[in-house]
């Protein structure tokens, strides 16, 4: 079923843009970059804003085929449509404690005025979960960083049936127009979790609904769920609904018992043990913080399962300290002292080897959890969480201790502000996308990566809009297929986001090297390509150093950001902070196709052995940062990855 379809949408795909398909069939059958679906996001290259760079191949070695290596997320769809009637302007706790930083000592500050609040303002906005815009960015987000599988949350044993819909929709769409996305799992806990696994063993499983989009481990579809459920993390149940799961589901699943990676749990032992998976490790507890990676991990037939990476665990401390563990808290240090805004000072971050101010977006506890989950190289690695971003504040007398103080009248017990959260989305400002960098990094650490392809030889090509000639290019640099759809979605307290950038949807790209001593670039589009009189019309960014820190953002070089006439485009070089003309350079379009050539000597090539990156966007909007690439129009490779050219004259 999934097949034909994909098919018909690659069919209509060949008949508007004539030509190009055919060549794809002519790859190596033995190269793996001919499956159309394979967008090889783990031979992008990227440097994120603190200069790590994504590991490849040479460090991390190839694909690991020793044993299956699973990374699931967990992934929220509580921002529900009521949100929308909140009381605007909507707030967030950040921006209360910008405001004033008394309010995190005062429940009744009239900077507060809701029960639940986000911590900090995602990237996206305070979006609702079933705004699709956001969903196909998410869900291209994860795939590219090579995630398998959304852990959906029934913890609290709400059913967020409409939210499902859309999601689930949505990414089988997405397959439709040609691209992969991870699977699905649900996970229940509380709030009487045999009516819940019930309800979606009869709506999903039984209905064979989403089938295609269903994960399978151990040979049955995985369920995360409460293995006892005569009781819950909130206590024992007195009724009958403490009745055990029918024998018809138990025998359906591939079961896994799922909770907080406590020491103990119901009176046993949990942390590491049988068929006890964990979301999260409590390692401010003397038992835990001792464990090595391996005892952390899960075990099943005595087999290391899986293991839980979170960037944090929670601003409520679970033992006598007090002090929540946050993004910042390591072993060795613990958590640094706040500020007034509830912020680190400054820490120690290991893998830097230097202390630093302000210390949140550097991710130590998070890469600390990596670096113990890759030691141990379980099957299954579960990260908490991509988008939960909100939390109740609870009031609590004036008996609570928060964050080290006494004697607080209200707590925040998941999530509290940049530093005490487990969101791995980008937010809007601050570290914006450094939590998903990161994860990305060690994804691939974990799983291994491809070489990047090779381009090898010179080719013949005329810049005349005769793509005939591309056919003996044979690497091919993919993007997402549909990402240029526009959003106009309802968000939290009567926000409205609507954007209307998406335009020329890159699908495809090539580059080759002429004996004439020309660099030329091709581009193919799902659509006609739109006029290049439009603004930020087809851009063309080179990182020809391959130096994050030289250009804008990397970037040394762009083409068409000024195009002069239907045949005749610019080169621009970026020197002492803008963009400066250096050449003109002529292009051809035809139907979703265009080509242009560089001559050589401008990105100082000497045409022996070169290598550089580079990346399409089509209407970014206005250049403000490296962000700018991550949300606007289409960027070919999605954000701030880069493709690597690489050339041998042989
Ligand atoms: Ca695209
Ligand atoms: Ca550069
Ligand atoms: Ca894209």
């Amino acid at each position: 079923m999934k097949k034909h379809v994909f098919w018909t949408v690659l069919t209509a795909t060949m008949m508007l843009c004539g030509g190009w398909n055919t060549l794809s069939a002519q790859t190596d059958v033995n190269d793996k970059n001919n499956d159309e679906t394979d967008l090889m996001s783990d031979t992008w290259v990227a440097t994120d804003a603190l200069g790590r760079q994504m590991p490849l191949n040479e460090s991390v070695g190839d694909i690991k085929t020793d044993h299956r290596r699973v990374v699931g997320i967990f992934y929220i769809t509580w921002h529900t449509p009521n949100n929308h009637n909140l009381k605007g302007p909507y707030t967030d706790v950040t921006k209360i404690l910008n405001e004033d930083p008394m309010a995190r000592k005062q429940t009744s500050h009239p900077l507060w005025k809701y029960g639940s609040y986000h911590w900090g303002e995602p990237e996206v906005g305070y979006f609702l979960s079933q705004d699709e815009w956001v969903i196909r960015h998410d869900i291209s987000m994860l795939q590219d960083a090579g995630v398998d599988v959304l852990v959906m949350d029934v913890t609290n044993g709400v059913c967020y049936w409409d939210e499902w819909e859309v999601l689930f929709s949505t990414m089988m769409k997405m397959r439709q127009e040609g691209n992969r996305t991870p699977q699905f799992i649900f996970w229940s806990y509380n709030n009487k979790p045999v009516n819940v696994v019930k309800q979606l063993y009869e709506r999903y499983y039984k209905a064979e609904k989403y089938k295609d989009l269903w994960f399978y481990w151990d040979g049955k579809p995985l369920l995360l769920y409460n293995a006892d459920p005569s009781s819950d993390a909130n206590g024992k149940y007195k009724d009958a609904s403490a009745s055990d799961y029918p024998q018809e589901i138990l025998d359906y699943f591939t079961l896994r018992n799922m909770w907080w990676g406590y020491y103990e749990s119901k009176g046993k032992r949990y942390i590491g043990t049988e068929d006890n998976w964990s979301f999260g490790y409590q390692m401010d507890h003397l038992d835990i913080v001792c464990m090595t990676p391996k005892q952390l991990v899960s075990k099943h037939k005595g087999q290391l399962e899986e293991a839980a990476v979170t960037p944090a665990q929670h601003p409520l401390a679970m033992d006598d300290r007090h002090m929540g563990v946050g993004k910042s808290w390591s072993r060795h240090t613990l958590e640094p002292e706040l500020d007034e805004h509830d912020m680190p000072r400054r820490a120690y971050v290991p893998w830097l080897g230097k202390t630093v101010d302000n210390p949140t977006g550097y991710g130590i506890y998070f890469q600390e959890r990596w670096d113990d989950a890759l030691a141990a190289d379980p099957q299954f690695i579960y990260l908490n969480d991509w988008n939960e971003w909100t939390a109740g504040k609870y009031g609590w007398g004036d008996n609570a201790w928060f964050l080290n103080r006494p004697r607080h009248s209200f707590v925040f017990v998941d999530q509290y502000n940049a530093e005490f959260n487990r969101t791995i989305q980008p937010m809007k400002d601050g570290y914006t996308d450094n939590f998903y960098m990161q994860m990305a990094q060690n994804i691939r650490r974990y799983k291994g990566a491809r070489p990047i392809p090779v381009n090898k030889g010179y080719n013949k090509i005329g810049i005349d809009g005769d793509f005939t000639d591309w056919k003996d290019v044979t690497v091919l640099y993919r993007d997402t297929r549909g990402d240029v759809t526009h959003r106009d979605a309802d968000g939290y307290a009567g926000l409205h986001y609507t954007d209307q950038t998406g335009r020329n949807d890159i699908q495809d790209a090539k580059v080759a090297l002429t004996r004439k001593g020309e660099v030329c670039f091709y581009v193919r589009t799902g659509q006609p390509l739109s006029p290049c009189t439009d603004s930020d019309w087809m851009l063309l960014f080179i990182d020809v150093d391959q130096d994050a820190s030289t250009g804008w953002y990397g970037y040394d070089f762009v083409v068409n950001r000024l195009v002069k006439d239907a045949r005749t485009t610019t080169l621009m070089h970026f020197e002492e902070g803008e963009w400066k003309e250096v050449t003109t350079l002529p292009f051809a379009v035809n139907g979703c196709e265009l080509e242009l050539a560089i001559p050589a000597q401008w990105l100082g090539l000497n045409g022996k052995e070169e290598s550089f990156d580079f990346k399409w966007a089509d209407n970014p909007g206005p250049l403000k940062d490296i962000i700018s690439l991550c949300l606007h129009g289409d960027t070919a490779p999605n954000r701030r990855f880069n493709y690597r050219f690489i050339w041998k004259k042989k």
